[in-house]
């Protein structure tokens, strides 16, 4: 059998493919990614319209769990991703950054055998200003029995993820996933509709030129963190300082870095001690994809794919991206003072 052009695969059918991959698969896994792509692209129809649809743009006046302003995407993005999830049955537990407790779906139809954590919009309050914006999403498997779902089922560390991704809103849409086997991107083309297979196997450099960290915070950090920040941007063990790029949207700046090398850094400052990103719904998801490319992440002391949640809002400093560079940061950050 001829194989279509690479770059004419969509990423249904690259889903598809990778369920072969997994004999006992049920085609679940392959319906709840479907699921996830098709409601980027209906989140990516509103976003890539915002600037026009005057009731869509701006707050709602709400805040969200995390006290943050509820943009009225964000709100859409939170519905649309419940709505498209939650429809076969395929998902037992549904996890949000924009809700405080987790959405038990209607598994009446399904093996319930999922569980999802996404934030459906970081990242948003960019939005107004045309800044590109993202979804991030885990899939977990349920552990308990469908019937007698347990907090486990829903707070699992990131090392247990079966797949994760997630979509970029910017010069244009792109889907990047991994379910074990590779990291693979996918662009949408508007005038079809279709997510197409842009980024195969993608793979992050060892070490980058780029850090990515908001130096406002400089004043509430720790004097470590200072000192791991002043060296990267003054040089290390001989080397060149690197190139700063925030633009303060998670999922471009970790995009941006994936495929040229580089680290985003969230360190503790006095006023959030954890860091201000969610374990579940942000750091976890891209741990997994920055590991299945060859990169690591860190909360500063060691991997965040091994930490266990204590809830699902639960924040963590992050430390992502190029492998040889986030190590360093770790040695750095177990220095004694007196060694800075
Ligand atoms: P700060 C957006 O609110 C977000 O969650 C990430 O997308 C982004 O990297 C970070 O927070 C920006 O936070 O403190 O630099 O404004």
């Amino acid at each position: 059998m001829t194989r279509r052009p690479r770059n004419l695969q969509t990423v249904e059918a690259h889903i598809f493919e990778m369920q072969r991959l997994h004999p006992s698969a049920s085609g679940d896994f392959t319906g709840l990614l479907n699921d996830i792509s098709l409601a980027a692209k209906i989140v990516s129809q509103e976003v890539n319209k915002a600037g026009l649809a005057e009731d869509i743009l701006g707050s709602t006046g709400g805040t969200n769990v995390q006290g943050e302003d509820v943009q009225k995407l964000d709100e859409f993005a939170n519905h649309v991703f419940l709505k498209c999830l939650g429809t076969r049955g395929q998902v037992s537990i549904m996890g949000s950054e924009e809700m405080e407790h987790p959405f038990f779906a209607d598994t009446r139809e399904g093996s319930g055998r999922y569980v999802v954590v996404f934030d459906p919009l970081d990242g948003s309050s960019n939005i107004d200003v045309n800044v590109s914006v993202g979804t991030i999403f885990g899939v977990w498997r349920r552990r308990s029995a469908l019937d007698h779902l347990q907090d486990e089922d829903l707070l699992q560390p990131g090392s247990a993820l079966v797949a994760a991704g997630y979509v970029i809103y910017g010069s244009s849409t792109m889907m990047v996933y991994t379910a074990g086997h590779g990291v693979h991107g996918f662009t949408m083309d508007p005038g079809i509709g279709e997510f197409l297979l842009s980024h195969e196997n993608i793979t992050t450099p060892f070490s980058g030129t780029i850090y990515s960290v908001n130096e406002g915070h400089e004043p509430r950090w720790s004097p470590r963190v200072r000192e791991v920040v002043r060296r990267l941007k003054y040089g290390r063990d001989g080397g060149g300082g690197l190139t700063a790029r925030y633009i303060g949207s998670l999922v471009a700046d970790f995009h941006r870095n994936l495929l040229k090398g580089g680290i985003y850094l969230y360190p503790p400052t006095d006023g959030k001690p954890d860091g201000k990103l969610r374990l579940m719904c942000e750091a976890a998801p891209l741990a997994m994809v920055a590991e299945a490319a060859g990169g690591y992440a860190s909360d500063g002391s060691g991997p965040i794919l091994e930490i266990v949640p204590e809830d699902l809002h639960m924040r963590v400093p992050l430390y992502i991206g190029s492998r040889g560079d986030v190590l360093w940061i770790e040695k750095m950050l177990a220095q004694p003072d007196d060694h800075l």
